[in-house]
């Protein structure tokens, strides 16, 4: 078909505003030669597929074969009692609290079951199996061997001696993989909360058990006839969400760390724009780093460069899309070539030699985009296949890793040779550091002798810095793609609160230079500004994917810690964010940390609007439970000023809301003083 015919076509169709749908410049450029070359992407199926309404607001049940029932909000709201109800009776309040429920059971799955894998992965390293792997962070492993009261020293001729690494990293192993599903107890990681969280998880029966009990709990109470009572549903989602952050994600990041390295700050580059046209462009997207990990390693021995130089390329250049992303990034400074949204564009540059995915987040839609360009489509996991038949599966098995890996690498340099000469690939892209795990920014606080989170609580205490948020998540094809993360952020550092970012919004932060510690001049209030040039870091700073989300949470729990804002998390100035959520795992990480007590924001809207006693239970009556509790808004200024609010309100609880009152003069109130 000529250009003009496909041009003509697409204006037929109803296609996505590339200036409307995203405010990255790339990806404007790549929606509009998609629909010049005539390939759909998720903008312009925005656009054409519109959500279901009653499925948003969470009244729609389809757990048995007699509905679905749908129990959409009258408009105009309910006057009297609520009659609405299922052909079973359920209430709205049931069925949305039964879908929540199942929402949550889906994202603890799918972060715990990474962290599983992950968790195999160390066993058969301790059992000296796979043998491509290696203990990168011994005093990580020493550290977590703690937590499970595993002896690190023996006795010997009455001498206190080290164990051998090797059989603690073994005990290690095998201990880890029981808190999947041991028969009896609680996860061991429960402990690492603050006391005073643990207590009141313990007072209200939500200590979780085991990671899969919880999730095989949740669909067993919210099949049908089961739980008919939201609150007590509402409760197994928290002892579900609390084995996911606490548990399976904790876990999986803690054995990320052990084997592949606890990340420490690097600077690198984000956005389309790091995809090189004279070299092999691998795009990595998925979440598990057990397969990119290996593919870093193979694509930088000098085999496989000599091998891509003898095909024609310069070199290889690596990239990341989602959490993969985020992992090699901040293990290796592996640039990210974009977000969630983008990864059908990464492919429409048409310089995408070969795309390789594992588990999650992945579009179907990808073979489709694929198919029209030489890209090679490749996924290596066994439960994440595509049906297409351009798609190979090259199942990766870490038996073999590097021989796996060096494969799908040179299938890719191979594969140079096809790339058509319409390349198009946009020229933007910004610098940034990443990669700052609880220990880094302890070490960035204090030095290596006098790591603290003392100097940060200091900082709040004076008022430098008025509090800590957490923004995290996706991108969401409903909304305008990394607007409200953009947005939101920067509306928090112009009133000097500090970020933490994980995800999608960590890659949104990095394309938008705000991962750079140059943005505190540009960006932040007056006292955060002067506490991260002091310091010299970012004022968002990169924790990593949203596995990784369990940082945060320690992160939290050195604040505590470290004394002067309370004794549990809920009494601290800090509030959570997932402006443009779309997953079922960040409605599990938002639970996980509305019930460790922080107040969390979502931007797009929640499914709990068709059952308006069940919101409120979620955005004001829990909190008086665990401290923390749900909210939604969707308005990215009056959204972070919700956050600050918060802050605030713990600021004032604390007594440290003068202080910061005092730091908050200008030149005009100094002078008016003065005079
Ligand atoms: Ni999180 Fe990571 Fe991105 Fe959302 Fe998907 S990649 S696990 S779910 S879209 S942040």
């Amino acid at each position: 078909m000529s250009d003009e015919k496909k041009e003509k076509g697409a204006a037929a169709k109803k296609l996505a505003d590339p200036i409307a749908a995203s405010i990255d410049i790339s990806t404007q450029e790549m929606i509009k030669r998609a629909q010049r070359l005539d390939i759909d992407t998720v903008f312009d199926r925005a656009v054409t597929l519109k959500p279901c309404n009653i499925g948003m607001q969470g009244t729609c049940c389809k757990n048995c074969a007699m509905g679905p029932c749908r129990l959409p909000l009258p408009k105009g709201g309910i006057e009297g009692e609520d009659q609405r109800k299922g052909l079973c009776g359920a209430t709205a309040n049931t069925i949305a609290a039964r879908n929540f429920a199942r929402m949550v059971a889906a994202g603890a799955s799918a972060h715990s079951d990474h962290g599983r894998g992950v968790a195999e992965v160390f066993l058969s390293v301790a059992r000296k199996e796979s043998h491509d792997y290696k203990i990168k962070d011994p005093i990580k492993l020493l550290q977590i061997a703690k937590c499970f009261d595993i002896a690190v020293t023996i006795e010997e001729d009455g001498e206190t001696k080290d164990r051998d690494i090797d059989e603690i990293a073994l005990e290690l192993a095998e201990k880890a993989i029981a808190e999947w599903g041991k028969p009896e107890g609680e996860l061991t990681y429960l402990k690492r909360a603050p006391e005073a969280l643990y207590e009141k998880w313990k007072k209200n029966g939500v200590l979780p058990r085991n990671v899969d009990r919880e999730v095989v709990e949740i669909m067993h109470r919210t099949h049908i006839g089961v739980d008919q009572d939201y609150k007590n549903i509402v409760k197994q989602c928290t002892r579900c969400a609390i084995a996911d952050g606490w548990g399976g994600s904790m876990l999986g990041t803690d054995l990320q760390d052990v084997l592949f390295g606890s990340p420490t700050p690097v600077q690198s580059e984000a956005d389309l724009g790091i995809m090189k046209e004279d070299h092999v462009n691998i795009i990595l997207h998925g979440h598990e780093p057990i397969l990119s990990e290996m593919i870093v390693a193979a694509a930088q021995t000098q085999e496989m460069i000599d091998y891509a130089k003898e095909k024609g390329a310069k070199g290889i250049q690596l990239g990341g899309i989602c959490c993969t992303a985020n992992e090699v990034l901040q293990r290796h400074g592996i640039p990210p070539a974009g977000t969630f949204l983008q990864q059908e564009l990464a492919i429409i540059t048409g310089a995408c030699d070969a795309m390789i995915v594992d588990i999650q987040c992945i579009f179907q839609n990808l073979a489709n985009v694929a198919k029209c360009f030489h890209t090679k489509l490749i996924t290596t996991h066994p439960i994440a296949r595509m049906e297409q038949e351009n798609v190979l599966h090259m199942e990766f098995d870490e038996h073999y890793a590097m021989e796996d890996a060096k494969k799908i690498v040179m299938l890719a340099i191979d594969n140079f040779k096809n790339r058509g000469s319409d390349v198009e690939i946009p020229r933007y892209k910004d610098v940034q550091v990443a990669g700052f795990g609880v220990e880094s920014i302890k070490y960035h606080l204090g030095g290596s002798f006098r790591g603290s989170y003392y100097t940060l609580n200091d900082n709040i205490i004076n008022g430098r810095i008025r509090g800590v948020a957490g923004v995290v998540g996706c991108n969401n094809a409903r909304t305008k793609h990394n607007e409200e993360h953009i947005e939101i952020v920067k509306e928090l550092l112009k009133n000097d609160v500090l970020v933490l970012t994980t995800g999608c919004s960590a890659l949104a932060c990095s394309t938008h230079g705000l991962l750079k510690p140059e943005t505190a001049a540009v960006y932040c209030g007056p006292g955060l500004a002067e506490v991260c040039e002091t310091v010299g870091i970012p004022p968002v700073l990169h924790m990593g994917s949203c596995v990784d989300n369990s940082r945060i949470l320690l992160a939290a729990t050195e604040m505590v810690k470290a004394g002067g804002l309370g004794n549990d998390i809920c009494d601290l100035p800090v509030a959570g964010s997932a402006p443009e959520w779309m997953s079922e795992k960040a409605i599990s990480i938002g639970h996980y940390f509305v019930v460790s007590g922080v107040y969390t924001v979502f931007g797009y809207q929640m499914p709990v609007e068709g059952a308006p006693q069940f919101k409120k239970y979620l955005y004001e009556e829990y909190e008086k439970v665990f401290g923390g509790k749900w909210d939604c808004e969707p308005d990215p200024i009056k959204h972070a000023h919700k956050m600050i609010a918060h802050i605030d309100k713990k600021r004032q609880a604390l007594g440290i809301d003068k202080a910061r009152e005092r730091i908050l003069m200008d030149m005009a109130d100094r002078q008016a003083l003065e005079g």
